[in-house]
């Protein structure tokens, strides 16, 4: 008689999960939209790090960007807002339930153009929140018009140029008092994936603004938005490792060429410089260097500012440590006499 095998199963992570179980619905986005290979990041990144699903509460706003939080992470709660509005609606879900892990998915239109007020007012609480801007330069879901991040003189493929300024939201997030800013490219995959890994481990606001090619609307010669520029431009400025609180720490880093940043969970970002000078840590040389890469035409990527020291906003309001959605209502709906009494002090 053969002898018996068990097959192996899936493997599962810390919390006993497998990788479907990070999964979302079937795209409906383009193939080969950056968009896509973002979604698979976040999927990567939830699972190693171990997070359940029914804590994460995804957020986004209109575009084919806003619409991807429908294509991964199924389990989690979910919330399509308004175009633009997406972060009033964030703080609101954080204020009511600190314990969630706010996860938000926006576009250069969506944050950039029409959000724009709204995304100013975020970056400056410090809402603990992944903020991840899927940045084509184009409006994809109308049919690729330029938005306020496209490069001066990039190009649509009507052949029309682009003869205003970008806005550089993470020039933008960093002086607003955002505290961990980076940008990537959705077709370089370890860098994506590392820097995943450590916004989750953050609590504060993480920005990330990805450049996320639209195959359809704006691939083409002429913008600085393609896969072709950004496999061309792409000038990193750390090479970036992270190690999680739950693994142990084997090899020692070298202060010279690295440089380490404990987060609120213990785990360690590892930045390798691939720039000498540059250290994350330091907010006005992060905003000086990034306005030293319009100046020279750099698509500079990497980790630009990190800060795990400055309160958040749930600090910063003193808010109870158990959630607000999950109080009783005798504590969060005072009586009557509370009422009157406020009203009295108030004559
Ligand atoms: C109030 C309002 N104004 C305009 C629109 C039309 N609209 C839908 S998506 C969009 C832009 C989306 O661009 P972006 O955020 O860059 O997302 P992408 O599709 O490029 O991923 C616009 C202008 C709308 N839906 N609602
Ligand atoms: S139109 Fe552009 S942004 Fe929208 S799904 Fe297609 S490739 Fe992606
Ligand atoms: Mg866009």
């Amino acid at each position: 008689m053969a002898p018996t095998t068990s097959t192996p199963g899936p493997k599962t992570n810390r919390i006993g999960l497998a990788v479907l179980d990070y999964k979302g619905g079937r795209t409906t986005l383009c193939a080969g939209c950056g968009h896509n290979a973002i979604s698979e990041r976040i999927i990567d990144a939830m699972f190693e790090m171990g997070v359940p699903p029914e804590r994460v509460a995804k957020l986004s706003g209109i575009g084919c960007s806003s619409k991807s939080p429908a294509y991964f992470m199924g389990r989690s709660h979910s919330f399509n807002a308004v175009h633009g509005r997406m972060p009033s609606v964030a703080t609101g879900a954080m204020l009511a339930n600190r314990n969630l892990l706010a996860l938000g998915v926006s576009g250069d239109g969506d944050t950039a153009s029409i959000g724009v007020g709204q995304f100013v007012h975020l970056m400056r609480r410090n809402l603990p929140i992944i903020y991840i801007i899927e940045d084509n330069g184009v409006y994809g879901l109308t049919k690729g018009q330029f938005s306020a991040t496209a490069d001066l003189g990039s190009k649509l493929k009507t052949g029309v140029i682009n003869d205003l300024p970008p806005i550089d939201t993470c020039a933008m997030a960093i002086t607003l008092g955002a505290t961990f800013v980076g940008r990537s490219f959705s077709g370089d995959k370890k860098q994506l994936h590392s820097m995943m890994k450590a916004a989750i481990a953050h609590r504060g606001t993480v920005m990330l603004d990805i450049v996320s090619p639209c195959v359809t609307f704006n691939d083409h010669e002429g913008s600085t938005k393609s896969y072709k520029y950004m496999k061309d431009h792409d000038e990193p400025l750390q090479e970036i490792s992270f190690v999680p609180a739950f693994e142990e720490i084997d090899v020692e880093y070298d202060p010279g060429t690295s440089i380490e940043v404990t987060m609120h969970d213990g785990s360690k970002l590892r930045l390798r410089k691939l720039e000498e000078e540059y250290d994350p840590r330091d907010r006005i040389k992060a905003i000086t260097r990034l306005h030293e890469a319009h100046e020279k035409g750099e698509a500079l990527t990497g980790v630009f500012y990190v800060n795990t020291k400055a309160p958040n906003f749930i600090e910063m309001l003193n808010m109870t440590d158990e959630p607000l959605a999950t109080l009783p209502e005798s504590v969060v709906r005072p009586g009557r006499e509370v009422l009157e009494q406020a009203m009295e002090e108030l004559r």
